[in-house]
Order: structure tokens, then sequence, then C-alpha cells
């Protein structure tokens, strides 16, 4: 049986950090993997690829994250000028393992202020969360302690105009964006116009995320917010396992819904076994259905059903 990783994340500039649930905190000589995500760009058309793949076996990590502005699709036809980590919404996923050391560099190639703040770090904020100028950079390592699936975002004030502008990086909804730019007041008022996975409206209604019959597949989701909780759930399946924050430890048992609080992530997991939830459209909502009208909807497409549309 394969175990199919896939991450979701909300709104705008906002990275995810996915911590393998397997804990090999052993480290595994010396080895190094650079990433620089200036060169190294998830797609998102036709959809953000929502596939994760398994983490590196080097034992020191370093990531270079560009911060850059970019022109991006909340809704289909409705573009704005965003902020972005890497020039995608959400931002780069990064994938590491427990004990890991982290080497973080983050570049403004931006014209005005940004910075960053890896809620999977322990670490002083004041000194690797600082302002970033721009044409400036900051550079932080930390050591990988805790499993889960973790929220990466801007935290230049105010923080929420940053995070609707693009500068979440990892999993779950909520754009408050209208038509053309950012709305401040509606923000404000949190009156979102749309409410999204990965980054726009509806993506993988259009973009069904495929397994096979027989998969067990594991959802990392986080929520970018910026104020809004996720209430996660598949129509048709019931998650034999939840891990809150993504915590193995945490692990809860046979679970409908389960929420995900803004700035925060939970891994889920489901069996899409012959003999209960078979080949056939499951979707995926936000079970807060005023968000999920507003975008928060996709579908998983088991095996290759017949009748492959579906009613609501
Ligand atoms: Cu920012």
């Amino acid at each position: 049986m394969r175990i199919r990783g896939v991450i979701l994340s909300s709104v705008a500039g906002l990275g995810l950090i996915g911590l393998s649930l397997a804990l090999t905190a052993a480290r595994r000589g010396e080895r190094v993997m650079r990433v620089d995500f200036d060169k190294v760009v998830r797609a998102t058309s036709p959809a953000y690829d929502a596939r994760l793949a398994p983490a590196a076996a080097a034992s020191i990590k370093e990531f270079r994250i560009p911060i850059k502005d970019a022109t991006l699709e909340i809704a289909k036809g409705v573009t704005y000028q965003g902020w972005t980590f890497g020039g995608t919404v959400p931002g780069p996923v990064i994938h590491i393992r427990v004990g890991d050391l982290v080497r973080v560099t983050v570049v403004n190639n931006s014209p005005m202020p940004h910075s960053i703040d890896f809620h999977a770090a322990r670490i002083p904020p004041n000194i690797a969360y600082r302002m970033i100028m721009p044409k400036d950079s900051v550079q932080f390592e930390f050591i990988a302690r805790d499993a889960g699936a973790f929220m990466v975002h801007c935290g230049t004030p105010p923080i929420t105009m940053h995070l609707m502008q693009g500068m979440p990086g990892a999993t779950s909804r909520v754009g408050v964006l209208l038509p053309a730019q950012p709305d401040w007041s509606a923000e404000q008022a949190k009156n979102a116009s749309q409410v999204v996975f990965n980054g726009r409206a509806f993506q993988y209604k259009e973009n069904t995320l495929k397994v096979d019959v027989g998969d067990r597949v594991r959802l990392f989701v986080v929520n970018a917010g910026p104020n809004f909780e996720s209430d996660f759930h598949i129509v048709g399946a019931i998650f034999d396992r939840v891990y809150p924050d993504g915590n193995p430890d945490h692990a809860l048992e046979d679970v409908q819904t389960y929420h995900v609080p803004a700035g925060g992530g939970a891994v889920f997991e489901t069996v899409f076994s012959k003999e209960a939830s078979g080949e056939g459209l499951y979707p995926f909502v936000t079970h807060s259905f005023a968000d999920a009208e507003k975008g928060a909807v996709g579908i998983i497409q088991v095996g290759s059903p017949k009748n492959a549309h579906m009613e609501h």
C-alpha cells in the first residue's frame, strides 16, 4: 500500500514546512543538501503541485529563499500584485526531518522591507526574524526538534497585510482578496472574497488530486489564515488518523472533521480501500461552507470512476 503525501496551504505569502512523521532522528553523516528557491520553483499550472516529495537523506539542509513581487491569480481571471517567497503562493515547501540542521538564507529582491518567521524553529526571533530591507538578506540556522506541519510567513507589520499579499509558505486556505488588489478594510472586517487551497480558488475541483484504490493518503494541512479557522473534511471518507500539529504523539483516531487554527497545521490520513471508500470522487472542503463556496473545495479522484463528475 502506498502512502500519498499531499500538501495544502492557505492564502497569500505563506510557506509550509513538512517535518516528516518518520522520526529518524539519527544523524546520517554530514551530507549537505542545498536548494535555491530562485531556481527550484513549484509548478502552479494548471494547479499548484500538491505532492510532497520524500525528505532528502542529507542531515544538513540549506535553503535560499528569495523574496520577490509577482502577479498572482487567486481565482479564474482575478489577479493581484503579490509579495511572495520564491514567486509563488503559497511559497516553497521545505521538507526536513527531525534532527536535521537547517540553514536558511532569505534574500529580499523586492522594493520594500519584509521578514520571515519559521514556526518550526526554536530561535530568538529578534535576530532571525528581523526586518530585511530591499537588497539585504538574513541568515540563521536551527535544529529541527519537533515533528509537524508548520507555517512559514512574513512577520513584517502589518502582518495580516503581508499574509494577504501572499507571504505564507505552506498549507491550507483563506485568501482575503478582492479583484485586482487585496482589500484592507474587508480584511479587517474578516470579510473574505476568496477562500482557497494552495493559492487559487477551486483549482483542485478542475484539476483533481488523483490516487489509486487502496492508497493511504496523507494530507499536510497548514492554515495560513490570516484570520480564519479551517474545518477540514473529506466527503465520503473518515480520517483513520489525525495528527494535530502534525505531531505523531498527538494522534487521534476515526475523525470526521478536524479544525486547523490560523497559524497552525495538522496531518490527516485516510485509506481509500476497495471495501469502503473505493473508486469515486471525494470532495475535500472546509466544512464551514460559506468558505467552501468561496473556493475552499477540491476533489480527490480515486481510481478511474465511470461517472467522473460531482453533482455538488
Ligand atoms: Cu512581508
